[in-house]
């Protein structure tokens, strides 16, 4: 418990864990499950290409979400390129699709190697959503492609972004890399729009090392992506299209089985961990987290704490300094947005995204998972509140540091 101000680490005090306390740290599965998957892939002597590890991955994971086809592919930042391609590049000139600011920098990056334009909009402050109103204000007759973000897990606004595109006739794609096992009223993230994109990268709720996948009810769609997916082959020796390498290897595909068994225990952790959360911050005056709608319905695998908006601009960087130096990693996505990276940045003119400024100035991400303990928690927002109770003297002695 920190009393006075030397007690912080940054100022000379001990640090408040031992060990670090990362945000993203990755779930495991059984090892004696792992390993006896890794021998039969051994005996199996096949390592990729559509191996048996990966369509038994695929079915299950189609019946698990209720879609019809599930496309695992190498990560999701390969994956959103072939569905940016297919549904967008390859159908139509048009060069904008437009998607949320306040985002990883992948949902844009993806589009822009594929030769088209990211055209920014803006977020709701509630639950940093892609706002259907902004989106429509912007879709004009470049656009050839809507792109939702279920950011922290949370579903997007969907009928009204289905609404959108259809109006305009064009495609709906989810970025769904955060909201793997989520549900949308009674269906699970997975089958909405024309197709979706889930990130089993090591920081992710669920992670087959690294890897993904494309999901959709579209049949030609799914046919489309598998050879791309392969080069674009369609058959030994046939080049059907142009395709990439966007397989899942054998052994990630092994991982994504053995990790389903620990789905329940794992979601069991997470929500345990954001109730601590929410009770842990319930008074702290200058930081609220942000509230999930049905978190039993969540993987809530994101804890995100939000400063007041009238907080001093140094605040933010202030707080996740001194909790890194108590051994609190914590991250501040999606700093400083998508539109103020590189290439985006220097492009004029520069989009009006009020929102996502000051999200980006005010976010912090706190750590969770298997290794946080509810105690843990406690002491965390014990040291947020007296750093933001102190946080002008805090600021004033590290200065004086040298
Ligand atoms: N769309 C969205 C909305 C996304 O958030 C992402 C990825 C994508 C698309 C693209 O998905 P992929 O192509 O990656 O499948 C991390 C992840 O690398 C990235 O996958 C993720 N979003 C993003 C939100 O977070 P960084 O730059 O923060 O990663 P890094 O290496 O700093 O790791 C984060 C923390 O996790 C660290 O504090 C340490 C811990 N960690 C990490 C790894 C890899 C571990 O403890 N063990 C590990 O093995 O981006």
């Amino acid at each position: 418990m920190k009393k006075q101000l030397t007690d912080l680490a940054c100022l000379g005090g001990l640090p408040l864990f031992a060990d670090k306390l990362y945000v993203g740290r990755p779930n495991l599965c059984s090892r004696e499950k792992l390993h006896a998957a890794l021998d039969q892939i051994f005996d199996n002597r096949w390592l990729t290409n559509d191996g048996p590890f990966l369509r038994r991955f695929e079915e299950k994971l189609q019946e698990f979400l209720g879609v019809r086809h599930v496309v695992a592919v190498c990560n999701a930042t390969i994956g959103l390129q072939m569905v940016y391609r297919a549904l967008g590049r390859a159908r139509s000139a048009r060069k904008k699709a437009l998607m949320p600011a306040f985002t990883f920098i992948a949902t844009a990056h993806a589009w822009e190697w594929e030769g088209g334009q990211p055209e920014f909009c803006d977020v709701d402050p509630e639950r940093h959503l892609l706002s259907p109103a902004d989106a429509a204000a912007k879709l004009d007759d470049d656009a050839a492609l809507l792109v939702g973000v279920h950011t922290w897990g949370q579903p997007c606004r969907i009928a009204e972004l289905e609404a959108l595109a259809k109006a305009r006739q064009i495609p709906l794609v989810f970025d769904s890399a955060h909201a793997f096992s989520n549900f949308h009223g009674s269906r699970r993230i997975g089958g909405f729009g024309d197709a979706e994109v889930f990130s089993f990268h090591a920081t992710k709720f669920f992670n087959t090392f690294e890897g993904g996948a494309i999901t959709t009810n579209d049949d030609a769609l799914a046919a489309e992506l598998r050879h791309m997916r392969n080069f674009g082959f369609a058959g030994y020796d046939q080049v059907a299209r142009l395709g990439t390498n966007g397989k899942m290897q054998e052994i990630s595909a092994a991982m994504g089985l053995c990790l389903m068994d620990e789905l329940d225990a794992l979601l069991e952790t997470n929500r345990r961990n954001y109730r601590a959360y929410l009770d842990a911050f319930r008074s702290c005056p200058g930081m609220s987290l942000l509230q999930l709608d049905k978190p039993d319905s969540l993987n809530c695998q994101y804890i995100v704490g939000v400063l007041a908006p009238d907080s001093p601009p140094f605040l933010r960087d202030l707080l996740a300094d001194v909790l890194w130096a108590e051994n609190v990693l914590v991250r501040k996505y999606f700093h400083p947005g998508c539109h103020r990276a590189a290439p985006y940045a220097a492009r004029a003119p520069a989009p009006v995204l009020p929102i996502t400024e000051g999200l980006c100035r005010r976010v912090v991400v706190f750590p969770t998972g298997t290794a946080v303990q509810p105690e843990q928690i406690r002491q965390i927002a014990e040291t947020v509140r007296f750093v933001l109770e102190h946080a002008d003297d805090v600021q004033r002695q590290r200065k004086k540091q040298p």
